[in-house]
């Protein structure tokens, strides 16, 4: 069996229970390969300390079978690569959010620079028959980097999140030279169907690439296979989360506290594409036009902050904040407040108790590449008695979860009353709901995931003796 070699801008100590589902099924899979793991260390280098563009130092530590490797970077790098190219470009433009990209012109150059020392400290370490799995918008150019180096072995790449369709995606200068990278890769998996149609529509009108059939694309003397491979939980470990001490205790906690009360949650990380403050004004439009909740309904919402050096995401704190105190001013009770609004990170072991203890789930973003709430909120639940989840139609997640209440967030009156609908449903018809939504997630959790991906990229054509790839 080849060593996995998994690279992402950051690195998780695969045996510590914190990193979460993600770096669980990866660390499964690093341990039977005895694999290595490779990403940026966290650790930003200032030019008084030696920092210089392009350059960074490289830490190595053993975790079980799992060699880690991170890089340092200096403080430019950091700005243009992680704030500027892949925070201030390509997570707006990619999240359908043109209005909130700057695209300053200096970004894509750190971003390039990243990418290529990331591929000059990568290949040394490489050996012939490595499968290196790339992840997500920070990395799309490494493997044109790498192959320019003269790397030959095969490649994949995942994005996590969205892919917008071609007309939204050319708005972003160089994108040409943005997209033509991920024909350097042998597999490029996507979330969703759509966004895989929205590759092949790009691979069509705007790279020219021939159609070869079987996800299969032709162009830049490369064929790249494109998927999508919807990413999963270990639905296993989350339910042995929820029947853990810390668990049971929040999930007792939280049941006595709110005896009197229907609750519902929010667990989101506190980004714009997440549509908290649309939440919050349906939230309030529900307390507004369905009064029977009043003294009811409390809808705890959790929102871990995230990013907040970039403007967009002060400017998301602060409306969510003045909407959260508008509701609980205008429509708190002296022994009921309607919205519990915490601006922290829940440790993950809690996390399944306070899912149990929901009667639903708020999950109802913008745009999500998937969004893993939605389908946390599902494995925590009591089969016998278990909760609503209402859920975004813009999410990956909603193309496979068809059993949840589906709403259009922009939609305040319709998502208002698909939350009524949800507090009001009765037990059959949430069991039944629940029943489906479960067999979706077992089916395709994250183990499922990592083999789908790694058995399509085994498969997918050797390119070994083909054209060397051209830097643009
Ligand atoms: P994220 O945008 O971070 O991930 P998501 O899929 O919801 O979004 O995953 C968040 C994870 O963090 C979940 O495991 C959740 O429990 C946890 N989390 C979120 N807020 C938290 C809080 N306040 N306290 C504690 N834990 C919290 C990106 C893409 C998604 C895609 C994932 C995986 O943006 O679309 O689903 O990667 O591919």
């Amino acid at each position: 069996m080849s060593r996995l070699v998994v690279i992402s801008n950051r690195v998780a100590d695969p045996r510590k229970s914190a990193a979460g589902g993600l770096a669980v099924a990866l660390a499964d899979v690093l341990n039977s390969t005895g694999g290595m793991w490779f990403g940026w260390s966290g650790k930003i280098i200032e030019a008084a300390d030696g920092g210089k563009p392009g350059e960074g130092e490289m830490h190595t530590h053993q975790a079980g079978p799992v060699k880690l490797v991170t890089l340092d970077l200096c403080r430019e790098d950091y700005k243009s690569y992680y704030e500027g190219y892949s925070n201030g470009v390509l997570w707006p433009v990619f999240h359908y959010r043109l209005d909130l990209a700057d695209f300053d012109a200096g970004y894509i150059g750190g971003y390039r620079r990243v990418n290529q020392l990331f591929a000059r400290k990568l290949l040394p370490l490489l050996q012939e028959d490595d499968v290196i799995w790339i992840h997500d918008y920070h990395l799309i150019p490494l493997a044109a980097e790498l192959r320019a180096l003269g790397c030959t072995q095969r490649i994949g790449f995942f994005l996590h999140i969205p892919l917008p369709p071609p007309l939204i995606l050319a708005a972003i200068p160089g994108h040409d030279w943005l997209l033509r990278a991920l024909f350097a890769y042998d597999l490029v998996g996507f979330q969703s169907h759509s966004d895989l149609e929205h590759f092949a529509r790009y691979a069509q009108t705007e790279a020219f690439a021939q159609n070869l059939g079987d996800g299969r694309w032709r162009a830049f003397n490369r064929t790249v296979h494109a998927g999508a491979f919807p990413i999963g939980i270990d639905v296993e470990e989350f339910q042995a989360l929820a029947d853990a001490p810390e668990g049971r205790e929040m999930f007792d906690r939280m049941t006595r506290e709110y005896s009197r009360r229907q609750l519902l949650v929010g667990v989101d990380r506190l980004d714009y594409s997440k549509g908290l403050p649309h939440r919050m004004r349906a939230f309030r439009e529900l307390l507004q036009s369905y009064p029977e909740n009043r003294k009811k309904a409390t809808l705890i919402q959790i929102a871990s902050p995230s990013r907040e050096e970039v403007d967009a995401y002060t400017d998301i704190l602060h409306e969510l904040e003045s909407l959260c105190g508008s509701i609980n001013g205008n429509y708190g009770e002296l022994d009921w407040m309607p919205v519990r609004y915490i601006h922290r990170n829940v440790a993950r072991p809690k996390l399944p108790g306070l899912y149990r203890a929901s009667r639903v789930a708020l999950v109802t973003p913008l745009r999500d590449g998937m969004n893993l709430v939605a389908k946390e909120f599902v494995a925590a639940q009591d089969p016998a008695d278990p909760g609503v989840l209402v859920l975004s139609r813009f999410a990956g997640a909603a193309e496979q979860m068809t059993e949840a209440l589906l709403v259009n967030p922009y939609d305040i009156e319709a998502t208002a009353n698909a939350i009524n609908l949800a507090l009001q449903m009765p037990l059959e018809e949430r069991r039944a709901r629940h029943a489906a939504l479960l067999a979706t997630i077992r089916k395709f959790d994250v183990h499922w995931w990592c083999n789908s991906f790694l058995d399509t990229l085994s498969k997918a054509e050797s390119q070994v003796s083909g054209t060397p790839w051209l830097r643009l």
